[in-house]
């Protein structure tokens, strides 16, 4: 069924505390813990509980789940005084996704260059 647990998944083993991970926020419907390997002073990444593989696939099936995702993200911003900062959704091999378990990168800390690679 759409959204369930999969058992291969990382992501959804952090969820469900079988993996260890530095988790900075818990919703009743998002996890945002911090990335395992940081690109910016500031790297978390937030996820649905919910198993989706992207976050494309997420909004089509769970509107108002990706909006928590976006409203997570800026609570995160917030609580590490960002004064700016980003908010990355690789989707699909090409585009660097690693993990096929929707997320939010946010980014921040430091100056950010744009284009990104
Ligand atoms: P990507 O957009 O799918 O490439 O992002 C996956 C991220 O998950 C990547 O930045 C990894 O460093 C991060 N990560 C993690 O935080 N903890 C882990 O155990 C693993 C990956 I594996």
């Amino acid at each position: 069924m759409a959204g369930e647990p999969q058992d291969d998944c990382l992501f959804c083993k952090i969820v469900a505390k079988h993996v260890p991970a530095t988790i900075v926020r818990e919703t009743e419907t998002t996890v945002a813990f911090r990335d395992i390997n940081p690109q910016a002073p500031t790297h978390v990444l937030v996820i649905p509980k919910a198993h989706y593989k992207d976050a494309a696939t997420l909004a089509a099936a769970e509107p108002a789940l990706a909006a928590d995702i976006l409203r997570e993200a800026q609570t995160v911003a917030d609580e590490d005084k960002l004064e700016s900062y980003r908010v990355v959704f690789n989707t699909g091999a090409g585009a660097g996704q690693t993990v096929f378990h929707a997320h939010a990168h946010v980014l921040g800390g430091r100056g950010l260059q744009w284009p990104p690679g």
